[in-house]
């Protein structure tokens, strides 16, 4: 059949099951906008900016497991998604962007609106496609799609020239991909499976260090198995929160900079760690030489450029944390089977003797509205189903420390590229994902007025969900650095509670606005807020300005420096825990 090919992009979308697309259209990108009017099942959000569009892909992908697809024109909206695409790029979501670009007759030309796009992108995209003919146009779809959601999950930009939109094209759909170069690997090596195990039931003190390649994995409930039989002690990294039930006796909640001191000490003193699907990030190690310094390392990873690039492994596994895990818990159930599990009941007692005298804590003052309250009573007052999205700061750390995980997928937030503005846009992409979910955004004010504009999108396209801004009026976390580190010279930091009104702001862009000052109303607000069903709703909860995040083990510092915060009495500094 021929095709114009902007017709052929959409067609070959459709065939990939795409349903949504994110995006504001522009000169170079018209062509494809006219079938989207009529020729064309998939819906078009049309979003307030660029970035929003792109982090609306992020958050519909990590809802559902799907690629998610964003598009701009050619020039300022194509660079307006290089923050997306490096977000995606450093957290491993799976979207694929769609350029428009000048014909290609004057590519090259500084042409209106041109912008080399794929030189651009080159380093914050999995890979990227100029089409230069139509005839390519089909492929370069289905390539893209695979790329994005294979192996390491990541974004793809596909850059559509405008006269290749406009060209007449056979439409043909390639059955295969034949892609010579990339071939991930996604088998697990039995042999090293079998070497695996054998490290597992020889430790004394083994970790399970749970990273968010098992959610992308879909690998939650070989996880589940894995850490059953064994009796294995889990830790979540922020990207991983919800892989494992926060609830299940085994879990140890989040390590890191921001972590607990049950989870950080587990790893510290561990004599094993196996990283699935974890990249030994600097916020999780601390200091690199100082970190877990007696423990073997076990490391299943789908990209092998992440295994040994920080930490030198015994046991290296390359494959999908699905098979992997799979593998390891078969494996290990019948090695138990034959020669019985080893009793760890030291290791156990003293993970709960830890949990017990060190847990997350902050104290709650009558007259003092406390973020970390705000993050209980809304997931109090929530279901498990509920989505937790979050902005980047000290509010995000206060989610992810306070929320309870019960499921993956319910988490989502932006970890290795830390992009303020992310909550807004990727919850109301979350929200078109997984419609029949309630979506809450944990946002920081300063966050929030970064891409607070998507609201417009999200009354106009009815797309509700329910924001919940940590108001401090400072850019928290810095704030903390400089309280901290920089002799409480603050500078740069302080944001102004009152402007805007976001009571007046949220009204303004068709949603509910409520304003909260103390811990009394909270409830009332959140329930109100969480009844609303046809309209977004904003909540401007005044914060304790003062409070900081803890436990924080300062940025360079070796884990076992750990600050457990100001509710910890000098005497009950725990010191250099012991190896038991
Ligand atoms: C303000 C701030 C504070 C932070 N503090 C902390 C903190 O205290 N604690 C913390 O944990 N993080 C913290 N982070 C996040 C941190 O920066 C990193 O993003 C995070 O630690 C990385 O998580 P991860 O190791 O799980 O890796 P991810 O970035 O989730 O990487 C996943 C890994 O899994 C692999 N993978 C992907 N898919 C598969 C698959 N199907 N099978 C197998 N492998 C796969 C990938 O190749 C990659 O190596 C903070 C971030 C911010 C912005
Ligand atoms: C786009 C971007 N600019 C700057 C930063 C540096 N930064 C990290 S956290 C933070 C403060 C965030 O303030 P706010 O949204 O109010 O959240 P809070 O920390 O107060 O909870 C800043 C400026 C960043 N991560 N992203």
């Amino acid at each position: 059949m021929t095709f114009k090919g902007a017709d052929a992009v959409l067609k070959a979308l459709e065939q990939e099951g795409v349903e949504v697309i994110f995006g504001i259209p522009g000169g170079a990108s018209m062509p494809i906008y006219d079938p989207l009017v009529d020729r064309s099942p998939i819906r078009h959000v049309l979003c307030r900016h660029e970035q929003g569009a792109g982090h609306a892909a992020e958050g519909y992908a990590w809802a559902t497991g799907k690629v998610g697809v964003c598009m701009a024109t050619s020039g300022p909206g194509a660079t307006n998604l290089v923050t997306p695409l490096a977000d995606a790029k450093m957290d491993s979501v799976p979207i694929v962007a769609l350029t428009g670009q000048v014909p290609t007759p004057v590519v090259g030309n500084d042409a209106f609106q041109e912008a080399d796009i794929t030189g651009i992108t080159i380093p914050v995209t999995k890979h990227n496609f100029l089409v230069k003919r139509p005839e390519d146009i089909v492929e370069t779809i289905r390539e893209a799609f695979h790329i994005a959601s294979t192996g390491r999950p990541g974004p793809v930009l596909v850059d559509l020239p405008k006269d290749v939109l406009n060209a007449d094209v056979e439409y043909v759909w390639p059955e295969k991909i034949n892609l010579p170069g990339y071939r991930p690997t996604t088998k697990g090596n039995n042999r090293q499976v079998s070497e695996a195990v054998k490290l597992i039931l020889a430790a004394e003190r083994p970790v399970l260090y749970v990273g968010g390649g098992v959610i992308k994995a879909d690998a939650a409930p070989e996880l589940l198995e894995l850490a059953s039989t064994g009796r294995l002690p889990v830790v979540t990294t922020l990207m991983a929160r919800g892989a494992f039930p926060d609830s299940n006796e085994l879990c140890l909640g989040m390590p890191g900079m921001h972590g607990n001191y049950t989870a950080v000490t587990a790893m510290q003193r561990a004599d094993l760690l196996v990283a699935l699907g974890a990249r030994f990030d600097d916020r999780v190690t601390g200091k690199l030489s100082a970190f877990a310094p007696n423990a073997k390392i076990v490391h299943v990873d789908v990209d092998p450029a992440e295994i040994g690039k920080n930490r030198a492994v015994d046991v290296p596994i390359v494959g999908d944390c699905k098979d992997v895990i799979a593998k390891l818990a078969h494996e290990l159930a019948k090695r138990q089977g034959e020669g019985g599990a080893p009793d760890r009941s030291a290791w156990i007692g003293q993970l709960d003797e830890w949990r017990r005298k060190y847990p997350l804590r902050y104290g709650q003052e009558p007259d003092r509205l406390k973020p970390q309250y705000c993050v209980e009573r809304l997931r109090a007052l929530a279901d498990d189903d509920t989505i937790c999205v979050s902005g980047v700061g000290q509010h995000q750390m206060h989610a992810a420390q306070y929320w309870r995980f019960e499921k993956p997928r319910h988490w989502i937030n932006s970890g290795g590229l830390g992009t303020m503005g992310f909550a807004v846009p990727a919850a109301m992409g979350a929200k078109v994902g997984q419609p029949d979910k309630r979506v809450v955004a944990i946002d920081g004010d300063g966050c929030f007025q970064m891409t607070a504009q998507e609201l417009a999108t999200s009354n106009t396209e009815k797309i509700p969900f329910i924001t919940a801004i940590l108001n401090n009026g400072y850019l928290g976390m810095v704030r903390q650095w400089q309280e901290l580190f920089f002799d409480e010279r603050y500078s740069g930091v302080y944001l102004n509670p009152d402007v805007p009104d976001y009571v007046k702001l949220a009204e303004a862009y068709g949603a509910v606005g409520m304003r909260v000052d103390s811990p009394e109303e909270v409830d009332a607000a959140i329930e109100k807020a969480y009844a609303v069903e046809d309209r977004s709703v904003v909540i401007d909860f005044r914060v304790d300005p003062r409070e900081g995040v803890f436990p924080m083990v300062p940025a360079g510092a070796s884990n076992d420096e750990i600050i457990l915060g100001p509710e910890f009495a000098p005497h009950e500094t725990p010191g250099e825990a012991p190896i038991v």
